[in-house]
């Protein structure tokens, strides 16, 4: 985009005193940032009306994806450098004595998810924008986002999180899209004049779905899509129904708070009334749209893609019927068909504890229409399987099971296609977690690995590295990052290794000086930066990494003489508020580094930094500083894993189990440059079928191991009575559940040849050049062609060479 730096200033200082009423020096940072934000959206405005015209006019075929979840990060910088506005502004700014990158700063970062499937849901919504492929997001305007997470004593504590409390600058509330979405009361069929049968709606809470716009940019490519999210108010004329203060408050508490579980399903009411909240406006909002088009609603299909994010937009399915059936007057057959056509979906964990099932009698009384469908649904579906399968089959692969509905079934059934997030993660899939239905529907399996936007985790996380890169392989690997691959060809020149290694320290001084500032806590920028970040859960395995923490102190006071690699271990994951054991593995992170941060005989030699409130913006921080990426889960139990591809392409080397996407990871970059250990998945589901495995045997066997554990309970680690006692039950006496025991010593292995290579610092940037080099398969914009060719049947409407 162009801009004329004179115009530039000039609308700065008049935006300022617009909002402020005060000249630019007496602005906070927070405000300053408000101005450029409200001046370039203003400025991104045009396009993002053309896109919108373009889509209609055209009848271009539309994809809408649902999600709970999105976890965009800040976007200033963002949108500058997708209206290839950066370098100008950066440069406009200091001419008036402003620093842009403090701006950046003042921004909150939104934490409208939980982790992985959230932000996997913003990456692509910029891979679809920058492809040019017509792709909506919706989803939901929590008022309070992700909790904060503090740490008291060593304990997590959360905080709410008041995201929009000095509002937010991208948004742009469209109540002239509202519309109606009904709860509860009774819902009844009658025949109208011409024998169709309509519903008859009674005693319905209607609350109002008022949708939030923000632009999605494309870039470089004048594409602006949108990200929708819905927010729940009082409608206008009914204020009357709304006298007592209980019914004013189930309003707003619909939207008011993320669910902050992303692993233990719990069937609360609240929750259920976000679903459909969401998926009844968002299906809605698409009609209405499509109807403005001259077809008709047979052809809806062709039209229209809606891809659900996991099973928490499942819904969708019945509510798309239910226009359809009652409101366009279809036929059942028709509508059945037309919905699998349009329906999509992802499915992204095989925990059995994550699956959302649904009592009965809650969606009886909280949607009692769509009930009746998926009442009827599972009817049909029943009685077409018996005779082809059987009835065990049958009622094995039933939508309604044991008075629960079960979301993953009405997905699956409903959709014409499901999909894995990795190789391994969908042949699980297909022939342990869904093994039936893909008897009944092979067709519909297939796999998305899943990939990052390589401009949020390198051209905008790691500037230096970007800029290194540009003058090694020229810039094409930005529109392609196939390209990167070309950074091969510089593995043996010894002076690309040199500035390769300057980037990496010069990224390790930035997060120490953050350490400094934000934990007073000095760390060696020569010392090997080790990175943990992810949510907090037994299967992902943090405590085997603090276990093998705690085994290197012993080692380090035992042996004082010793050469050992100094290291600096990070760690950044929120626990869900509910799951105490996870909270136990913080309290107990935080004990050891406590222990060890503070022992002055261990020196520089081991650090241990956890930070507060892991999120996307900490994320941009520690990714470029980090060497050795953690990704170390029980195998067959991460689905795909993404900060993996993150760390990789910012020239990370991976310790890692055979899980998730780690199979192609290991795939791409070849087994010399990524430290493997621990069980296969085949060998875990072995264990589960023939119960061989004995934890307590290797703790009675293995001095090594009983030695750390014993440490978590004789007083060895500060403060952890009762964590040290339960972790280490669960590890003795509780048999396992996650074979930490079993994976310790080859994951003590593996260490070890990361501090001998981390010696010949030749060798070291080597392989991480080549991980640089082979992370351009992960790239999100692939992920989403392979969406938009192989599910949605959506093309790109950029001109063939600019695509
Ligand atoms: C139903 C509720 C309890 C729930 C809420 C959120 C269940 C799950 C989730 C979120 C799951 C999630 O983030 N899964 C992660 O998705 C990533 C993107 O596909 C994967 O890379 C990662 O392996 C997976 O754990």
């Amino acid at each position: 985009m162009e801009l004329d730096r004179t115009d530039f200033k000039k609308n700065f200082q008049r935006v300022t005193t617009g909002l402020y009423g005060v000249d630019i020096e007496e602005c906070s940072p927070s405000q300053l940032y408000t101005v450029l934000g409200t001046l370039i959206k203003a400025y991104a405005g045009e396009d993002w009306n053309k896109t919108k015209k373009y889509y209609e006019e055209e009848q271009v075929k539309q994809l809408y994806y649902f999600s709970m979840e999105y976890l965009p990060g800040r976007m200033l910088k963002s949108n500058l450098l997708n209206l290839d506005l950066l370098d100008t502004v950066r440069d406009i700014l200091k001419d008036m004595h402003l620093d842009l990158d403090e701006l950046i700063q003042a921004e909150v970062d939104p934490a409208l998810g939980n982790g992985g499937l959230g932000r996997l849901a913003s990456c692509f919504m910029d891979s679809l924008a920058s492809l040019g492929i017509p792709g909506a997001g919706d989803g939901i305007r929590y008022k309070y986002g992700l909790f904060q997470q503090k740490f008291i004593e060593g304990h997590q504590v959360e905080v709410p999180e008041n995201w929009l409390r000095n509002g937010n600058v991208w948004e742009t509330r469209r109540e002239n899209k509202a519309v109606i979405v009904r709860f509860g009361g009774q819902a009844y069929l009658y025949e109208d004049a011409n024998g169709h049968l309509v519903p008859f709606y009674q005693n319905t809470q209607n609350i109002l779905a008022v949708p939030y716009d923000t632009a999605v940019i494309g870039y470089q490519n004048e594409i602006i899509n949108t990200l929708r999210l819905w927010s729940a108010e009082i409608p206008p004329h009914e204020e009357i129904h709304y006298h007592n203060l209980a019914d004013q408050q189930s309003v707003n508490q619909l939207t008011e708070v993320l669910y902050p579980d992303d692993s233990n399903y719990e069937g609360r009411l609240l929750r259920l009334r976000q679903e459909y909240f969401l998926c009844s406006a968002g299906i809605q909002s698409i009609i209405r749209y499509y109807k403005k088009m001259d077809r008709t609603m047979q052809e809806i299909a062709e039209y229209v893609a809606i891809h659900i994010n996991d099973t928490h937009p499942a819904l969708c399915i019945p509510e798309f019927m239910r226009i359809l059936l009652d409101e366009e007057q279809m036929s059942w057959g028709q509508v059945w068909e037309i919905t699998k056509k349009t329906m999509s979906y992802t499915n992204h964990t095989i925990m059995q504890e994550a699956m959302e099932k649904w009592p009965v009698y809650m969606l009886e009384e909280t949607i009692p229409r769509v009930y009746q469908i998926i009442e009827e649904l599972n009817r049909r579906q029943i009685e077409k399987k018996i005779p082809l399968y059987g009835e065990e089959m049958a009622y094995r692969t039933a939508i309604i099971q044991e008075g629960h509905v079960n979301m993953a079934h009405l997905a699956i059934i409903g959709s014409h296609s499901v999909n894995g997030v990795a190789q391994l993660h969908t042949n699980l899939l297909k022939h342990e977690v869904l093994k039936e239905f893909n008897q009944l529907y092979p067709a519909k399996f297939n796999n998305k690995t899943n990939g990052i936007t390589q401009r949020r985790w390198l051209q905008l996380a790691n500037e230096e590295l970007t800029a290194l890169l540009d003058r090694k392989i020229g810039t094409e690997w930005k529109k392609n990052p196939a390209e990167l691959k070309i950074f091969k060809s510089f593995a043996e020149d010894e002076e690309t290794l040199n500035e390769l290694a300057e980037v990496k320290l010069k990224n390790k001084k930035r997060f120490a000086a953050y350490v400094k500032e934000a934990l007073d806590i000095e760390i060696d920028p020569t010392a090997l930066f080790d990175v943990q970040i992810k949510r907090l859960h037994e299967y992902k395995r943090q405590l085997l990494n603090v276990l093998h923490i705690i085994h290197r102190y012993f080692d380090i006071k035992e042996n004082p003489e010793k050469d050992i690699q100094p290291r600096v271990f990070i760690f950044g994951a929120k626990a869900a508020p509910s799951y105490l054991y996870a909270k136990y593995v913080i309290k107990l992170i935080n004990s050891v580094a406590k222990l060890v941060n503070e022992d002055h005989a261990v020196g520089d030699k081991l650090k241990v930094i956890f930070v507060e409130n892991y999120g996307v913006s900490l994320a941009e921080l520690i990714i470029p500083a980090a060497e050795v990426s953690e990704q170390i889960s029980l195998a067959s139990k991460e689905a795909s894993g993404t900060s993996n591809m993150k760390l990789m392409l910012n020239g990370a080397l991976t310790v890692a189990t055979l899980d998730g996407a780690n199979v192609e990871i290991r795939d791409h970059v070849g087994d010399d440059n990524i430290f493997l250990f621990g069980l296969t998945a085949e060998e875990v589901y072995q264990y589960y079928q023939d119960g061989t495995y004995q934890s307590r045997e290797i703790y009675e066997t293995n001095p090594q191991v009983r030695k750390v554990l014993n440490a978590l309970i004789d007083g060895t680690i500060p403060d952890v009575l009762e964590e040290g006692h339960v972790i280490f039950d669960s590890l003795v006496n509780d048999n396992d559940e996650y074979f930490i025991l079993k994976d310790f010593d080859s994951y003590l292995r593996a260490q070890e040849k990361v501090d001998e290579l981390y010696q010949d610092p030749h060798k070291w940037n080597q392989k991480s050049l080549l991980n640089i080099a082979s992370s351009g398969p992960f790239s999100a914009d692939f992920t989403i062609k392979r969406y938009a060719d192989e599910i949605w049947h959506i093309d790109s409407v950029l001109p063939e060479e600019e695509q």
